[in-house]
């Protein structure tokens, strides 16, 4: 077994009987009430869910195992001369809970580099699409095209023991990991590229070899990888993409299965899809103008004909969020570091001085502040990567990381099917007409 496997199963252990001491000795106790609102309005603020990995608040923002984002970049380790994490670190942490020592980065980096192959017929299935299918359906389609090589699957087809089930997964997880940004680049390079495929280059590091695989193999775009992959990783359990990855998996769906799931969700535009909208929705508003940098003046006329017809001003609002996403300050801080003067990059900090004011004005908008989408794309247009329908699959590589690492422990702690209740309006009325006393399971 290898090392960190070991070491997840001990701490998995640990934590395994923790936690049945807690449930033995406090299960009882109450920790909330929930009102008729919240469960027509999207369970918002109703506890359910135990997700290890990370914690959001509402107006600091996400942290992974305690860490916020700018602690991360000054604690993980780096690749030489770098400034930003190697998210390979992230995944030690997330899985582990506590911060990895270089060497332990680079032993997850190299075993990431031996699970990478990834066998020729999810190449081939990908190519049976129409090449204008959206990025995100081909990266799905690969995905399941993979979840042949389950060892999950495979060994529970064997009849293995409930109490190998987090072995399984383990191995699935990082093969999938691992396995994404070939995937991923295969995508990029077959609908942007013409097919012109780059190999892996085995001694870069992950985020590294992704950007190479992709065709950009400038130093500072790799930093951006790094970053990138890194701030998009977790963001607590109860977002479209973690959850759906858990309540799949809940139902014991290999992890390919429940992570293709959670990749489905993030495909809506209220969820990972916002960062090509952002772009999209700029790029619209510059050649409407007819400017390659609007005024405020301008931004600002644009946002009302947007909310006029009806619409969301994409990478603004969140569900959790109250504050000014630090993913979002973290990319500002990159911007302001590499590329100060990017028009389009000056255009989302303009935005971000107009769109605020403007929604908090309409009464109804819980969080008129940016998230992590708002600036992701700008970012990446400054490198030449302007094809903005591509942007949620880096997102899906990323959020990877995190759920694949909670779904290693909903495994390891034996987390049972999730099954809520739910009523009907009828039993609503009948309920507040005072027929049925109680909520019957
Ligand atoms: N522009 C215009 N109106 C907005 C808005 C925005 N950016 N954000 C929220 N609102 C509106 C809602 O549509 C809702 O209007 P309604 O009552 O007429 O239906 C009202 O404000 C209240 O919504 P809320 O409670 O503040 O937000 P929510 O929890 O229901 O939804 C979110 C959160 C993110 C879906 C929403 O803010 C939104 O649509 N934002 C734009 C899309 C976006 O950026 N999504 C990415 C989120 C981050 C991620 O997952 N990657």
């Amino acid at each position: 077994m290898g090392i960190i496997k070991e070491r997840f199963r001990k701490k998995a252990d640990e934590v395994s009987a923790e936690i049945k001491e807690i449930v033995k000795t406090h299960g009882s106790k109450k920790i909330g009430e929930v009102t008729l609102a919240q469960v027509y309005q999207g369970m918002r603020g109703i506890t359910g869910l135990v997700t290890e990995t990370s914690l959001l608040d509402a107006n600091e923002g996400i942290r992974f195992r305690g860490y916020s984002i700018p602690e991360l970049q000054a604690s993980l380790p780096k690749v030489k001369g770098g400034s930003q994490p190697l998210p390979e670190g992230l995944f030690y942490l997330m899985l582990l809970g506590t911060l990895p020592t270089e060497e332990e980065v680079n032993h997850v980096t190299s075993t990431l580099q031996r699970r990478s192959h990834v066998p020729n017929y999810v190449f081939d299935t990908i190519e049976s699409l129409p090449v204008n299918a959206h990025p995100m359906t081909q990266f799905v389609v690969g995905i399941m095209a993979l979840q042949t090589e389950s060892s999950f699957a495979k060994r529970y087809a064997e009849g293995m023991s409930k109490k190998d089930y987090w072995d399984a997964t383990y191995d699935d997880a990082l093969d999938l990991i691992a396995r994404l940004p070939r995937i991923a680049a295969y995508i990029y390079r077959r609908k942007y590229r013409n097919g012109d495929h780059i190999q892996p280059n085995g001694l870069l590091d992950w985020s590294g070899n992704f950007a190479h695989m992709m065709g950009y193999d400038d130093e500072s775009f790799k930093e951006l990888m790094r970053l990138y992959m890194t701030i998009h990783a977790d963001h607590e359990g109860g977002n479209v993409s973690a959850h759906t990855t858990h309540l799949v998996g809940s139902a014991l769906s290999d992890p390919f299965l429940s992570f293709a799931a959670g990749m489905n969700g993030l495909a809506g535009p209220l969820h990972g899809l916002a960062n090509q909208e952002v772009v999209k929705w700029i790029f619209e508003m510059r050649e409407q103008l007819g400017v390659e940098l609007p005024s405020n003046e301008q931004i600002e006329q644009y946002v009302r004909k947007t909310l006029s017809e009806g619409k969301v001003v994409p990478g603004y609002g969140h569900a959790v969020l109250r504050k000014t996403d630090p993913r979002f300050t973290a990319q500002m801080e990159f911007g302001r570091q590499h590329m100060p003067d990017d028009a389009l990059v000056n255009t989302v900090w303009r935005i971000y001085e107009v769109v605020p004011p403007i929604l908090s004005s309409l009464g109804k908008v819980k969080n008129p502040w940016p998230n992590v989408d708002a600036h992701s794309g700008a970012l990446l247009v400054h490198y030449g990567m302007v094809e903005y329908e591509f942007y949620t699959v880096l997102f899906g590589v990323s959020r990877a990381l995190g759920v694949l690492a909670s779904l290693c422990w909903d495994r390891a702690l034996g987390m049972p099917l999730e099954r809520p209740k739910s009523v009907t309006t009828e039993l609503v009325k009948r309920w507040l007409d005072g027929k049925d006393e109680i909520w019957e399971g």
